[in-house]
């Protein structure tokens, strides 16, 4: 079982007043990653982080960016964020056209190339693709906003994905899950075999306790999943 991740969404940041504030709280906490969502308005109904709103969070952690890019065309768009090695880079499924292209990319960067799920995309699109990647992204909510509620088959998907990750001598790949990564939610996406957990409004940014408290819950949480069996959180 690889190390749990823990890698908060700075669009969830309570408020803007303060922020760097809270981005040294996460720092000090621990966490791994930073995850930073890029959404274009064309493939989500949404916007968020631009090219230079990247390079400035970029500037303030000392410790890796997680992109998740939610943007059409990405092969035309990706250039404009100078991706860094040893960051690591989501690409939506849906979204490439020449997914190894757009992954080779990342990978010529020193970064880390993941691919991103929707929901609804079923995971055996991966298959072609998994020499060339170092995780997958399964997307708990349909991507967009932050807020939303589990859609609870994915339990299952993570589970179908670690097995067959596992079975095909994969068990160092990397399976992350962002949307609603509650609490409660978490002791059963990592009894299901996720490993970077990406933490928003439903736990770390949570109002009931600070930054530093919640991400130790998440913890607590993450590692009560480890001594779950699987059928207890398919049921
Ligand atoms: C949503 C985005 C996510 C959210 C995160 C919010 O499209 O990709 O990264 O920021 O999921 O967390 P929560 O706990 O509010 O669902
Ligand atoms: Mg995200």
């Amino acid at each position: 079982m690889n190390k749990a991740w823990v890698s908060p969404s700075v669009m969830c940041m309570s408020e803007w007043r303060g922020a760097g504030d809270q981005l040294d709280q996460l720092i000090e906490s621990g966490v791994e990653l930073i995850h930073a969502d890029v959404m274009d308005g064309e493939f989500v109904p949404n916007m968020m982080f631009g090219t230079d709103s990247i390079r400035n969070l970029r500037k303030a952690c000392p410790i890796p960016l997680d992109l998740h890019m939610m943007i059409e065309r990405p092969d035309d768009k990706l250039p404009w964020f100078d991706i860094q090695p040893g960051e690591y880079v989501s690409i939506h499924y849906e979204t490439a056209k020449h997914l190894q292209r757009t992954l080779s990319y990342i990978r010529d960067r020193g970064a880390h190339p993941m691919v991103a799920l929707n929901p609804s995309t079923p995971l055996f699109m991966l298959e072609d693709v998994l020499d060339e990647i170092d995780g997958v992204l399964v997307m708990a909510v349909n991507p967009g906003f932050a807020g939303q509620k589990l859609i609870p088959q994915m339990i299952n998907k993570i589970a179908r994905l670690r097995k067959m990750l596992d079975e095909t001598g994969r068990q160092a790949m990397r399976i992350e899950v962002d949307g609603n990564v509650s609490f409660e939610n978490a002791v059963k996406m990592r009894a299901a075999g996720a490993d970077i957990f990406v933490c928003g409004t439903s736990s770390v940014f949570g109002k009931e306790a600070s930054i530093p408290e919640n991400v130790a819950r998440v913890r607590e949480c993450i590692a009560e999943g480890e001594r779950l069996a699987l059928h207890e959180v398919l049921r």
